[in-house]
């Protein structure tokens, strides 16, 4: 049954004359003892919310996956999906692609990320089953590593957070081949990863993962640990190869006609490419029928469950939200819009939150170690605990990275929507975790407080100047800055909204005034950008501006309009809904034939857009300095004063 793996890999990597056979015809006989004799899916439900996740979190072996999926008989996987390996519209994908092939639980392929993905869906596990009990939540998250995941730094973060949480069903194998790109490991690595685990606080063995009796003697007593575990699998990269096994030639390149007969010989298979000897397609389909009965006693037990339990079950793994939601919303918009008061837009988002989490018992709140910095934590709100799942606030500690990949886990999980926050600087830390969750099309938010030299005496190396437009360049991605505390409500909401896009809140630490004084129902920042104030002049100037630069905006004006110069202040939370209105709308609010400035307190890059053809930029051309907010603003020149002057050069260069 392992050598059916290995032979798809080989002649589908061979056809399309690209990808890595070496790993999985090494790992063929761990995941045909997994796939066969643990792993709870049933490939006729792909979907079935209490199966067992398998990550591959070395995405490079695709194959492998793709080989068990066919061979499991997962109605999407066919033949020709395997023959058309990394071709255009095929669902085999060079990396495993979430959305693409059922049973694909994560995109992976940038190494790390999936074993860290993984941290977030044993997490989610645990919390459901907390919430839900175990008899409806109850399965394990396997992972398959390699070298290179854990190489990464980012396998450091998640296995730290994984052992203290005493995450005992997540089960790692590594594929212990001693063999990376460049040659062997041990050109650049003599570190023991078992130890490693140890240290960490998880259960670790080592075996000989060619031998079927070892591979599942070790799931079991992993199955059964109460910490985490890893089970160092030794292989042979490329087995059965006889002239490119355990070398790295057989990584990423295809073997070669020649070479693969041999291979068909020495490992005694001789059918035709893409052929299945029926025998063999036979027991693995047999496999693959193994957990119906588990998956039907599952909705016998989900049918069981009491009315309310369940259709609240129901609607959080379909990722409905309340409709209690928006009621929640726009009744906190008209009490702060009446009451205006001065908070830091961190503190709006507090505040919010206290909304948001009485309403959603399935948001999953936390941060990186700056809980009070990032106000992530609403009233009330209880930490998990090794021993105690129930709570819905994480201390993440200092892995940012860790914590955004995390995230994705729980998210694809399913069942709890996460959040957390760090400084938006760090964003930097998280991003190949971020590009995950644009990419997968996943409802994450990203809590980014401490969003411009606002920030004030922590420094240049605290406050973010590329970021948002760094960010703001990432497909799929919302980047929202509120200017106040309404809009901070009204961006919370389109966050919690974007089922399948990721947002990150940029928010200021410094105290800014409540502009939004007059309550509509509508969410404003729906739009992107919006007139935050009009002219009862002729306009002459519009000044775009987003969060705490909105201010500076509102008093240029009252600048400009003393001099009778009709100005237009617009809010623009979010480039990226903004730039996906009708074209009538964004001609609208840019206002047509109006010098443009537009404001804000980081790079000008991005904005040549908006303020094109004769406007111009008040902002930030290097990094910040240390000193407190207000000086800061005056030393970079970012102030009402500035503003209006820049806008006035404006119209004085048109006339
Ligand atoms: C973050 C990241 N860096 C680099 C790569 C390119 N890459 C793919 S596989 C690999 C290492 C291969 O070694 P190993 O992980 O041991 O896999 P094996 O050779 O055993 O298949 C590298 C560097 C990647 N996919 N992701």
């Amino acid at each position: 049954m392992a050598n059916a793996i290995r032979a798809l890999a080989m002649d589908a990597v061979q056809k399309a004359n690209s990808g890595h056979p070496g790993m999985p015809m090494g790992t063929a006989d761990i995941a045909t003892v997994l796939f066969t004799k643990f792993l709870k899916i049933d490939p006729r439900t792909p979907n079935w919310p209490d199966r067992d996740r398998f990550v591959l979190s070395a995405g490079h072996g695709s194959m492998l996956l793709y080989a068990l999926n066919y061979l499991l008989g997962y109605e999407d996987m066919t033949i020709e999906q395997i023959e058309n390996f990394r071709q255009l519209g095929a669902i085999t994908a060079g990396h495993p692609e979430y959305g693409h092939a059922s049973g694909v639980e994560t995109t992976t392929g940038p190494l790390g990320q999936g074993i860290a993905t993984s941290v977030g869906m044993a997490l989610a596990e645990r919390m459901l089953a907390a919430q839900f009990g175990d008899e409806v939540v109850n399965h394990y998250t396997y992972v398959i590593a390699s070298d290179g995941d854990l190489m990464e730094g980012i396998s450091h973060e998640a296995i730290s957070l994984a052992g203290h949480l005493k995450l005992s069903k997540l089960i790692v194998l590594y594929d212990d081949n001693e063999i990376s790109i460049d040659g062997p490991l041990s050109l650049s690595e003599t570190g023991d990863a078992l130890k490693r685990f140890e240290a960490a606080g998880w259960e670790a063995s080592r075996i000989d993962g060619h031998n079927p009796a070892e591979i599942e003697a070790a799931i079991e007593a992993a199955r059964n640990s109460d910490k985490p575990s890893l089970i160092a699998c030794r292989t042979v990269i490329g087995y059965g190869s006889p002239n490119k096994q355990g070398k790295s030639s057989s990584h990423g390149a295809a073997l070669g006609e020649e070479e693969i007969a041999l291979t068909r010989t020495e490992l005694g298979w001789d059918a035709e490419p893409f052929s299945i000897p029926s025998d063999v397609l036979d027991a693995w389909r047999i496999a693959g029928c193994r957990n119906a009965k588990a998956r039907k006693a599952w909705e016998d037990r989900f049918k069981a469950l009491d009315q309310e339990k369940r259709a609240e079950l129901e609607r959080r793994l379909k990722g409905e939200l309340k409709p209690e939601l928006a009621k929640a919303i726009a009744a906190f918009k008209r009490k702060v819009s009446e009451e205006k008061p001065k908070w830091a837009t961190r503190k709006s988002s507090e505040e919010t939150l206290n909304v948001i989490n009485a309403v959603l018992p399935e948001t999953v709140g936390g941060s990186a170690d700056l809980t009070g910095s990032n106000n992530t934590r609403s009233k009330d709100q209880k930490a998990i605990t090794p021993d105690d799942f129930s709570g819905s606030f994480i201390h993440y500690g200092v892995r940012e990275h860790g914590m955004a990949a995390a995230m994705n886990g729980i998210a694809l999980h399913k069942g709890l929507i996460p959040y957390s926050g760090t400084f938006l600087v760090f964003t930097d830390y998280c991003r190949p975790a971020i590009r995950l969750s644009a990419l997968m099309g996943q409802r994450v938010v990203y809590v980014m407080t401490h969003d411009s030299i606002g920030l004030g005496e922590d420094g240049p190396t605290h406050q973010p100047v590329e970021h948002l437009a760094s960010l703001r360049a990432m497909p799929n991605l919302n980047v929202f800055r509120p200017a106040d505390v309404v809009e901070t409500a009204e961006c919370w909401q389109l966050s919690l909204e974007a089922a399948d896009t990721p947002s990150i809140l940029a928010l200021s630490r410094q105290g800014l005034p409540t502009l939004r004084t007059e309550h509509t129902d509508e969410n404003l920042c729906a739009r992107g950008a919006y007139e935050l104030a009009g002219t009862t002049l002729e306009a002459k100037v519009t000044l775009i501006a987003t969060g705490s630069e909105v201010e500076i905006a509102m008093n240029a004006k009252r600048i400009l309009e003393k001099e009778n110069i009709g100005t237009r202040v617009v809010s623009m939370p979010c480039s990226e809904l903004f730039d996906a209105q009708p074209d009538q709308y964004r001609k609208e609010i840019l206002g047509p034939g109006t010098v443009r400035v537009a404001i804000e307190a980081a790079v000008r890059y991005g904005w040549d857009r908006y303020v094109a053809p004769d406007g111009d930029f008040v902002g930030m051309n290097g990094f910040g300095a240390s000193a407190p907010a207000g000086d800061l603003y005056k030393h970079f020149n970012i102030t009402p004063e500035a503003t209006a002057e820049a806008a006035r050069k404006c119209l004085a260069a048109r006339s």
